[in-house]
């Protein structure tokens, strides 16, 4: 299923009397605070945040997983998911593949149909934490930091494998996520396997393209661990640092205890330029992978607060940061959830922008918190919901997206395409 221009203009159509009159109101408040609204609606036109491949079907949990209907199975039909939450949004441009679940057969076909889609390939993602069929060696112990080499060699290679999938398909940046870590006490020798996994990525990093980054992700623990090897944003920065310009830091909003200041790491991140990239979602608990925003809008502004603050303008922001949602769906419609998402970090952007900067700082330099506050508050505060459809109305998006979406009965229509009976590889 496509959805078209037509039906797009027709869509917005529908909507243009109300929100020309909500958009016109909030237009004239902006500016009579000085605030350039055109500069605004561009800069939120043009910011878009990656969909990763493995949330594009139902989620599960261990008790178990309630598919929807339509999911994707296969990478072809995935892409055409992320052209669906892109024609209607205009801010999801491109996809982050998980290999081997999204292996691309064909990278010419692949690259013809992301072509077709306006879809571009943002971070490939290696996969060593699962024993794969006709692998030779398990992860059972650890991959990267396995104590034999044979098995680091494996993992070595498969991300070596990663990345010329990526190649193929443009993409700039692999990620790594590892689960290597122990179970109990005394089970590992901290120091070695962090020096072991040093020296895997050193050699992922030798075969990494002049032009590309890789992003490390850091986890405090997974059920049932005692340890993880790379823990947390200072064991992640400071295997970075080691591995020189290439290596960066990965922050996956739910990969902290709970009530971790997530914008303070940000800021120290983005001001020793390791900030590599973001894995969007919200938790209440831990690895929640929730909607982005559901739970913790105000912290969402708080970092886009930091990364306004901390980038000298949008260009910095886009061209050195890797925008990727992470998330699992149990029982919402991934599509409609990662829309939501897409659309809460689009917001939080926009609100962060509102903030007068000039005042925070003099608030900051007087130590008058209260006027440091007044100041977040009032960009926090403000309804920008209309300044957001404007920008997606102007780039030729749904001015109501999850409302297009509905209407048009785009689930139903997958489903009639690729049946009820669908699984999809992912979380
Ligand atoms: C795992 O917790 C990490 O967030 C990974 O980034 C991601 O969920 C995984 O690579 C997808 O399997
Ligand atoms: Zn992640
Ligand atoms: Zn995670
Ligand atoms: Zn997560």
């Amino acid at each position: 299923m496509r959805i078209t221009k037509e039906q797009i203009l027709d869509h917005n159509q529908k909507q243009s009397k109300e929100h020309n009159e909500s958009f016109s109101f909030l237009a004239d408040q902006l500016t009579s605070q000085n605030i350039d609204v055109e500069v605004l609606v561009n800069q939120i036109a043009s910011f878009e945040v990656s969909i990763p491949s493995w949330a594009l079907g139902a989620g599960g949990t261990r008790f178990g997983r309630f598919p929807i209907g339509g999911e994707p199975g296969n990478l072809e039909e995935k892409i055409e998911d992320v052209g669906l939450i892109h024609a209607l949004n205009r801010s999801s441009g491109a996809i982050s593949l998980h290999i081997p679940w999204d292996t691309p057969g064909d990278a010419a076909a692949i690259n013809k149909l992301a072509e077709d889609l306006n879809i571009t390939f943002d971070a490939v993602n290696s996969n060593t934490f699962q024993d794969q069929p006709n692998q030779e060696y398990s992860y059972k112990f650890g991959s990267l930091s396995h104590t034999d080499a044979k098995v680091r060699k494996q993992a070595i290679d498969h991300n070596i494998e990663v990345i010329k999938y990526g190649e193929a398909l443009g993409s700039k940046a692999l990620t790594v996520w590892l689960a290597d870590g122990s179970v109990f006490p005394g089970q590992q020798n901290f120091r070695k396997a962090l020096e072991r996994t040093y020296q895997s990525l050193e050699e992922i990093c030798n075969a990494l393209p002049d032009d590309w980054k890789v992003l490390i992700e850091y986890k405090p623990y997974e059920p049932n661990f005692y340890s993880m090897v790379i823990p947390d944003w200072g064991t992640s920065l400071l295997l970075a640092n080691k591995l020189g310009v290439k290596a960066k830091t990965l922050v996956d909003l739910g990969h902290h205890l709970p009530n971790t200041n997530i914008e303070q790491i940000v800021s120290i991140l983005l001001m020793e330029g390791k900030l590599g990239g973001f894995h969007f979602n919200d938790s209440k608990y831990g690895d929640d992978d929730l909607t982005t925003g559901s739970i913790k809008p105000y912290q969402l502004f708080l970092i886009f607060n930091e990364l306004v603050e901390g980038t000298s303008g949008k260009d910095d922001l886009e061209q050195n940061i890797s925008w990727m949602i992470d998330a699992s769906h149990n029982v919402k419609d991934p599509l409609e959830d990662l829309l939501q998402s897409v659309e809460a970090i689009k917001k939080s952007y926009a609100q962060a922008l509102l903030i007068d900067r000039q005042k925070l700082s003099e608030a900051r330099q007087s130590n008058d918190p209260v006027g440091a506050q007044e100041c977040l508050q009032e960009a926090f505060q403000t309804d920008i919901r209309p300044l957001l459809r404007e920008a997606r109305i102007r780039s030729g998006a749904a001015a109501n997206p999850i409302g297009l979406f509905r209407d048009l009965n785009v689930r139903s229509e997958l489903i009639n395409e690729r049946g009820s009976d669908t699984i999809a590889t992912g979380l």
